[in-house]
């Protein structure tokens, strides 16, 4: 046996031997690769537009890494993709120029409920939507009144169409609020299809404030609640009563979702609609009401269908609430009004 050994020193010294020889091979091959050569002056001044583009994008980016620095809270909201992959939109995570080329004959939809007192809001809204919203694309208003004849129209830009639709005034304010969803169920099913291509629902109660346009498009997506953007997820005010077909259990939902702005594909929003509607007819039956109302639905649909994209606090904020120095573009903020007045 001791023979046998011996015999097998000088193979196992071979071995090893070319395993360096190997090794040393592919310590050369690595060196001598090529570095990329650098860009020359002539293809340096070619890009000079997107250089500008890029700086913004990394300038914004700094605004977005201050806010990671000086809050010591949840951070989720703060990344530019979700755990499921889908961009959170904050200024400077997109190209602007190559999204509008992109989408140069797409047609959105502006879906907004002013019913009763809320139709005071309507002309700064749909005025603040001329400046702002989608500017350059093809655009059409669904405003659902019960004053049709109240109604101001704004100065439009061409391409733009404003429809009126008459809408019956329920009696207590949280049937208008879900009154929207079995209204959403029918439109987006016999008429939009044919007429738009993505639909952005919105609380009539805001003004643009800033540029929103089509980077905020997605087969789904909808917009993180600016009060709850720094949450853990157990403060989130889900519905959180296990009779309600709103309920989300603790333990699942990754964002607190406001209704005042979302959208998606005019089908996914049928889907959306549909089911949050049903929801909250089970829930009648039941002789109960969601906390929040159609927001709670939206947050249950959401926790199960994940959005395609997330809106950072950039597109619904409220000037009241702190840390409002981190958002450089408040591009939807809310109208102040008297609570009480407004209910009357
Ligand atoms: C009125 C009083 C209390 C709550 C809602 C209303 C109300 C809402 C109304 O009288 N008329 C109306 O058209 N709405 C629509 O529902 C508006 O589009 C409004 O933006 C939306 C949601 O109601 P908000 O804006 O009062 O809800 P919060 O959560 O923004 O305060
Ligand atoms: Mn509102």
């Amino acid at each position: 046996m001791q023979g046998n050994s011996k015999s097998m020193l000088p193979s196992r010294t071979y071995i090893i031997g070319t395993l360096v020889v190997f090794i040393l091979f592919l310590i050369g091959i690595c060196i001598q690769i090529p570095t990329p050569a650098a860009p020359s002056k002539q293809e340096e001044t070619n890009h000079c537009s997107d250089q500008v583009t890029e700086k913004a994008i990394e300038l914004a980016h700094c605004e977005r890494k201050l806010l990671v620095k000086s809050v010591n809270k949840r951070k989720m909201a703060l990344n530019v993709l979700t755990p499921w992959l889908a961009p959170i939109i904050w200024d400077g995570t997109y190209n602007l120029n190559i999204l509008d080329k992109q989408h140069s004959s797409t047609r959105i939809g502006l879906f907004v409920f002013a019913v009763k007192k809320y139709i005071r809001f309507l002309q700064p809204f749909l005025e603040s939507a001329e400046r702002y919203f989608m500017v350059g694309h093809k655009v059409t208003y669904y405003v659902f009144t019960d004053k049709v004849d109240e109604v101001v129209k704004p100065k439009m830009a061409d391409g733009r169409i404003l429809q009126l639709h008459n809408v019956v005034a329920d009696q207590r304010w949280q049937d208008v609020s879900m009154r929207r969803m079995e209204i959403l169920t029918v439109y987006t099913k016999e008429y939009m299809p044919s007429e738009i291509d993505y639909l952005v629902c919105a609380d009539v109660d805001m003004v643009f404030n800033d540029h929103v346009g089509v980077e905020i498009l997605g087969d789904l997506f909808a917009t993180i609640h600016p009060v709850f953007f720094l949450s853990e997820p157990q403060s989130f005010t889900y519905e959180r009563r296990p009779i309600s077909a709103a309920y989300i259990p603790y333990g699942q939902g990754d964002f607190y979702y406001m209704a005042a702005f979302y959208g998606g594909k005019v089908d996914e929003i049928y889907k959306l609609s549909t089911t949050c509607q049903n929801g909250i007819i089970e829930d009648k039956k039941k002789n109960i009401e969601a906390l929040w109302q159609e927001e709670s639905h939206l947050n249950r649909y959401l926790v199960y269908n994940k959005p395609t994209k997330v809106l950072s606090p950039e597109y619904i904020w409220d000037t009241n609430l702190p840390l409002g120095e981190f958002i450089k573009k408040k591009r939807f903020i809310a109208v102040h009004k008297d609570h009480q007045e407004v209910r009357n």
